[in-house]
């Protein structure tokens, strides 16, 4: 591991105090299939990447990534050095239940518990995220999440799981970012693979009643135990904002047909109109019981913020004329972190026992260029970028939003799915070749700002 020089005084970015409560927390995130590899090590089983990639020989896959399996305690030695006080990874479910149900793989949950213990000894806090995308296959075969089956094994997996690390992970999270496990369904080259857009609805309701049977099953375990858990979800929202006061009602369609229609189910435990029109139309099958449990109260909300869209009146989204983009085309535009977060606030954070709860932003980051050079990997797109949004945040608190953190994605430049290793996100860059991890100027910058926070 590589930690070079940072001076904050010379930094092109200011290293200072931001005004978030004493307890915030800093840290980074990463996900399983991204990082971990060793897919065929300890009796993993097969992940739909698999046969994803399997069918496109010609893209980069998860194999290997940055081989974390094999090298989580140098990682977990590189977070301490940045001084992360927390840690969100994914538990990868055919790691530890390899066909998704029955048998459980010991040597998978033991990967997890080293992890957490090699965590907690570096004084890092565990965020633990269940579903990061990669579905057992055997799961995919009995109709993925287009099937409630699905959904009760998603429950059980989640029981494994807490049986085994609920006695030291306080955070848990069941899905990270339905809407994109949507799109995984409907056509958008990302694992299954499937393209029919009929299915969208279906797909992301049967994902939140998952969400709501876990969550049971969650909170029944830590009332036994008596073990204080957290309990959230992750949603990915993308604000869409009017390019012209004549669009603002098809940008408010845009953003509950896409974006917010899950915040209003866990929220007000009933979809927007035009998700309930969609669901008429596509024959998805939406019961008061199913809507009970995904209505259930959460104590903490995980938003992960990349950008913003803009609408025209006809509800298409525009590209903004001489707008900065990061490489993935995705506009870079803070202030509107700082306005979706009030507007969220305004909407769902009055609505009694299944308000809104506490905010932890729980990725961001920007895929820009990095210049690997002897003396560093020079990121400073980066590294305004985060300090950017860092302050947006910090707006956003100041105007009452209860925002408990930031993680920034992603501890380290790994597979960004089917565009393979090309789009780097990482404040810590990792050679293809050697797989060494070298902090890039924007992680030096964060460990700064960190030791600059934290009192
Ligand atoms: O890499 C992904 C991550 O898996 C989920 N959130 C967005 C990131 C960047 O595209």
């Amino acid at each position: 591991m590589k930690f070079p020089k940072f001076s904050a005084t010379k930094s092109p970015v200011p290293v200072r105090r931001f005004a978030f409560g004493r307890d915030f927390v800093w840290g980074a995130s990463t996900s399983a299939y991204q990082i971990e590899g060793a897919t065929a090590q300890d009796g993993r089983g097969r992940s739909i990447w698999e046969d994803y990639f399997a069918k496109r020989p010609h893209l980069d896959n998860g194999e290997v990534a940055c081989d974390h399996y094999n090298r989580m305690v140098e990682d977990v030695a590189m977070m301490k050095k940045m001084g992360l006080k927390a840690y969100r990874f994914s538990v990868s479910w055919p790691r530890v239940i390899p066909d998704g149900k029955g048998a459980v793989n010991q040597a998978g949950l033991d990967f997890y518990s080293r992890l957490v213990d090699e965590l907690l000894a570096n004084g890092i806090e565990p965020y633990l995220t269940l579903y990061h995308w990669d579905l057992p296959a055997a799961m995919e075969a009995i109709g993925g999440w287009q099937s409630r089956e699905v959904a009760q094994h998603f429950a059980d997996y989640a029981r494994v799981v807490v049986d085994r690390l609920g006695d030291r992970v306080k955070k848990w999270c069941t899905f990270n970012e339905l809407e994109v496990i949507v799109a995984g369904y409907i056509g958008d080259g990302l694992a299954p693979g499937l393209s029919d857009y009929k299915l969208r609805v279906k797909v992301g309701h049967n994902l939140l009643v998952a969400h709501g049977l876990a969550l049971k099953a969650l909170r029944e375990w830590d009332s036994q135990h008596d073990a204080g858990l957290d309990l959230g979800i992750v949603l990915n929202l993308v604000p869409a904002e009017p390019a012209t006061k004549s669009a603002t009602t098809a940008a408010r369609r845009h953003w509950q047909r896409f974006y917010s229609w899950y915040m209003d189910g866990l929220f007000k435990g009933r979809y927007p109109d035009v998700v309930l029109q969609e669901a008429a139309k596509t024959g998805v099958v939406i019961t008061a019981e199913d809507m009970e449990l995904i209505n259930q109260p959460i104590d903490y909300l995980g938003v992960n913020w990349y950008l913003r869209q803009v609408v025209n009146r006809r509800g298409r989204v525009i590209r903004v004329p001489a707008a900065q983009e990061t490489l993935m085309g995705w506009e870079m535009h803070a202030p509107a972190l700082t306005r979706m977060l009030v507007m969220m606030q305004a909407e769902y954070g009055a609505l009694g026992a299944t308000s809104m709860p506490p905010i932890y932003i729980t990725e961001n980051g920007a895929a820009l260029e990095d210049k690997v050079s002897p003396d560093g990997v020079h990121d400073v797109g980066r590294m305004t970028y985060t300090y950017d949004h860092i302050s947006a945040l910090e707006m956003a608190y100041l105007a009452g939003v209860d925002i408990r953190g930031y993680f920034a994605w992603s501890l380290m430049d790994n597979l960004e799915w089917s565009l393979g290793y090309t789009k780097t996100f990482g404040i810590v860059h990792v050679d293809r070749q050697t797989l060494e991890r070298t902090v890039k100027d924007t992680g030096l910058w964060y460990a700064a700002t960190i030791r600059k926070n934290v009192r």
